[in-house]
């Protein structure tokens, strides 16, 4: 071997400071094409991915080979988002080399932290739903676990937001525009996927009758491929995303006659597939587009489940003893229909056999009761499109409901209702139904959410089947959240307890009985001013606006939607600030309330809640007579790496939805983990903090969900009367109203104040108003004692230890999947 090359093979492992700065530099030559005078942050960024990169190759490969060596079984995590965000410094962390490569970097006269800076925020998610499936592959790498994830490599992410005039205005997210130096592109991975045309009947070799789906368009899928780290860089797993191709003969056939250019927007239509994501959370548009980016990474990842299957197994008995496949919400749920269509049709695996395995097969998770979230997809599209696939589904259909008849007698309603086809109006294919019917376990994502799921979405279906719905209750990993977000409270926490909590998150318990320790308070305060300090800077140069470092800092972070109740928030807001300018002379504790988050782009209340908060920021943040005792903020372009500013740096967290409307929320976790107290309604996983946190640790207030369940159903409730009675809400909805926050557009929130009377009030803001003004005069009170406040942060950091997502997960391989872990086997390094 030529001597250079193997001097760089070893190069390419070298954990030392000398071996990574060898790499940056021969890196920054030889393969970003720089020279060190002209390369720019960005150089610097793709030079020291790329270097680390080599890192995990061979540990990466190690994974893989003993998975494929033991035939173990695997776990397939179908998500149609990830909300990954930047991967350099979780790479560096979770490898354990971010302090050599530092100083690798400061031998070349380079800051880490301003390489890591010109990292994209890979944005391949919508909001709590993509980021759960991120922590999950973090959890299962960091548990040994032969986890995969699959989806779609979006060429554009979830979109930028800007404030023009404080209206949201989205630009493009080009994530991908300068390269991406953490995949690697499989050309050579690459499965048909089809789309349109009809079902031929026919006769197979034995005269029974089968199926083919011809005349059909086809794309291509082809495999991205990107390491996933765990912690200590033992086990690295692969998450595949796919991208659409046009096939050569569809570019090629329309050659002869002339019609090249036709061939040609032809392929660029084919390859839209893959361009864009769908930008709503929790809402379906019902688009055709959208129903075939769902299918298209479902078949092309069953293929490719199918295959690696293939290569140990000759029948499909013991598929569901190698492969688990879980089902992030609905969005993969036609991979069950899609199963039975390769078992039967394409592997002549007899029909109640085919629906055996894929039972066993698949599992599902449920991630929102809101009805407009529930996929329907409409029959006659479904048809038109996945023609084979309706079939199918009629057939399972059938099959279930003349089992479910004897059970159903004289319950009409009952089996309409179990039906897979909705058939009311417009014909529609219940996608939930679907996903439950084919899985042997459905679950929720906290254990209020899954009690309701079993009393509303699905009672029926759990009446006909108890033993499958189960609660898996989400988390957070511990790693990118506090270890790699967190650097002061995290090297605090190790200096008393040790490092064993990151990859042991229930070993955090040991901080609870350094609550009553002077000194440790005072540190611990003395970290989260520091994260204060370095969110105040931020919003500066974001917005504009000074903030006190020592004002309470009051966080609500997440997407824009009704039922999270950013007006309420906002409301309080308003009153607070009347209460400070009527009395001038009071000592108030001065407030930085922090609002982040984006807003579908077709969501016309979200948008309009987004200007008011803008509206009221910019008078509140104006008048000189509140004394900079109440500074509010909006900041734009929420996404994981703004969050990894705002989580440490809180000091109140707002989780303040309509009670049984939020499933879990994951935002919850992390800010209680980086010692921020909770407001909050007893809704979603905030039930299981209080449980942990203890009551008196959390500001809970408001209806639970079965009052506002109750009081939705009597029909007696009177938003009016409720305002009537209470004068500082009327006097914050009289000063919206009369254009105070709008003099340009007095009637602007026109049709906020319209849902707040006439509508109804839905989600119950005016009904929790004052018990939350309460709440939060509470949290003000508590602010003022230092001691007392930090005592209860840091009970908060000590107690969230259950929720890393390594306990979630692990819950998910020993219940629902059977996956065990499997240590990878590492041939002996040579140094040859
Ligand atoms: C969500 C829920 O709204 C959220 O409460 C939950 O934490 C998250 C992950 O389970 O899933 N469902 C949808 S849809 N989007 C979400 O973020």
């Amino acid at each position: 071997m030529d001597a250079r090359y193997k001097s760089r093979e070893i190069e390419r492992r070298s954990l030392d400071v000398d071996g990574l700065k060898r790499s940056f530099l021969e890196w920054l030559v030889y393969s970003v094409g720089k020279d060190a005078r002209a390369a720019t942050r960005r150089d610097w960024f793709h030079t020291v991915a790329l270097a680390v990169r080599d890192r995990l190759v061979d540990r990466w490969m190690d994974t893989t080979r003993t998975y494929y060596q033991q035939d173990a079984k695997r776990v397939y995590y179908l998500s149609l988002e990830f909300l990954i965000g930047r991967l350099l410094t979780n790479s560096l962390a979770n490898l354990g080399i971010t302090d050599q490569c530092r100083q690798a970097l400061d031998r070349i006269g380079l800051n880490l932290d301003d390489v890591v800076e010109a990292e994209p925020d890979a944005a391949l998610g919508n909001g709590g739903l993509g980021r759960l499936a991120a922590c999950f592959l973090d959890s299962m790498a960091s548990e040994a676990l032969p986890g995969y994830g699959y989806g779609i490599r979006y060429e554009f992410g979830l979109f930028e937001q800007r404030f023009e005039h404080g209206w949201q205005v989205e630009y493009p997210e080009q994530w991908l525009q300068f390269g991406n130096p953490w995949e690697f592109p499989r050309p050579e991975v690459l499965y048909p996927v089809q789309f349109y045309g009809r079902v031929e009947e026919f006769r197979d070799s034995v005269g029974e009758r089968a199926y083919r789906w011809v005349d059909a368009e086809r794309v291509l899928a082809m495999a991205y491929d990107t390491p996933v780290v765990g912690y200590g860089g033992d086990t690295i797993n692969t998450l595949r995303l796919w991208s659409a191709r046009a096939t050569r003969d569809f570019n090629f056939g329309h050659f002869n006659d002339g019609a090249y250019m036709k061939a040609v927007e032809q392929k660029v239509l084919t390859e839209n597939l893959s361009r864009v994501l769908y930008p709503n959370d929790a809402t379906e548009g019902g688009k055709e587009l959208r129903l075939k980016q769902e299918y298209f990474f479902t078949s092309a990842s069953l293929q490719d489940i199918l295959r690696r299957y293939l290569q140990h197994h000759s029948n499909f008995d013991s598929l569901p003893d190698k492969a688990a496949i879980q089902l992030n919400d609905t969005h993969p749920a036609i991979g069950i229909a899609e199963l039975m269509r390769l078992l039967v049709d394409q592997h002549g695996v007899v029909w109640d056999k085919a629906w055996d395995i894929t039972r066993a097969t698949f599992s599902y998770t449920n991630h929102t009761l809101l009805p407009e979230a529930l996929e329907a997809w409409p029959v006659r599209m479904m048809e038109r499109v996945l023609p084979r696939h309706m079939q199918i589904i009629y057939e399972i259909n059938a099959k279930f409901l003349n089992r479910s008849k004897a059970r159903a007698a004289g319950d009409n309603g009952r089996l309409s209702r179990l039906s897979l086809i909705d058939e009311r109006g417009d014909r529609r294919v219940r996608m939930g139904n679907l996903a439950f019917l084919g899985s042997h376990k459905v679950n929720g994502v906290s254990a209020l959410h899954t009690e309701l799921m079993k009393q509303t979405v699905f009672a029926d279906f759990h009446a006909e089947f108890p033993e499958r719905i189960n609660n898996k209750t989400n988390g957070i990993t511990p790693r990118r959240w506090l270890h790699q977000a967190n650097q002061p409270l995290a090297a605090l926490i190790t200096s008393r307890i040790g490092n064993g909590w990151i990859k042991d998150l229930s070993q955090i318990s040991a901080l609870a009985e350094k609550a009553d320790d002077l000194v440790f308070r005072e540190e611990f305060r003395r970290a989260k001013r520091k994260n204060k300090k370095r969110l105040a800077a931020y919003i500066a140069r974001q917005t504009g606006v000074d903030v006190q470092v020592d004002s309470l800092f009051d966080v609500q972070v997440k997407r824009m939607h009704e039922y999270k109740r950013q007006l309420l928030n906002i409301l309080q807001a308003i009153a607070l600030y009347n209460e400070m300018r009527d009395n001038p002379t009071v000592s108030w504790v001065p407030v930085t309330k922090i609002f982040a988050g984006k807003a579908a782009p077709s969501y016309h209340m979200a948008k309009l809640i987004i200007k008011l908060i803008n509206d009221v920021a910019k008078v509140v943040n104006h008048d000189p007579s509140v004394h900079d005792n109440l500074k509010i903020v909006l900041l734009p372009n929420y996404n994981v790496t703004a969050a990894e500013i705002i989580m440490p740096a809180a000091d109140l967290s707002e989780q303040i939805s309509t009670a049984g409307m939020e499933a879990s929320g994951t935002g919850n976790m992390k800010l209680a983990l980086n010692g921020a107290l909770t407001i909050g309604t007893l809704d979603g996983a905030n039930v299981e903090i209080r449980e942990h946190v203890g009551d008196d640790n959390i500001f809970i207030f408001g209806l639970t969900a079965e009052e506002v369940n109750d009081l939705r159903a009597s029909g007696g409730f009177n938003p009016r009367e409720v305002i009537a009675s209470n004068p500082s809400l009327k006097r914050a909805l009289d000063m919206i109203s009369t254009g105070v926050f709008s003099p340009d557009d007095p009637h602007r929130y026109h049709p906020i104040l319209q849902a707040l009377t006439d509508g109804g009030d839905h989600f119950l803001v005016t009904a929790d108003f004052s018990d939350y003004c309460q709440a939060q005069q509470a949290a003000m009170d508590l602010y003022r004692d230092q001691e007392e406040w930090t005592r209860k942060a840091i009970l908060n950091t000590a107690n969230m230890g259950w929720f890393s997502s390594d306990r979630t997960i692990m819950e998910y391989a020993t219940e629902i999947w059977d996956v065990h872990p499997v240590k990878p086997e590492h041939p002996a390094e040579t140094e040859t």
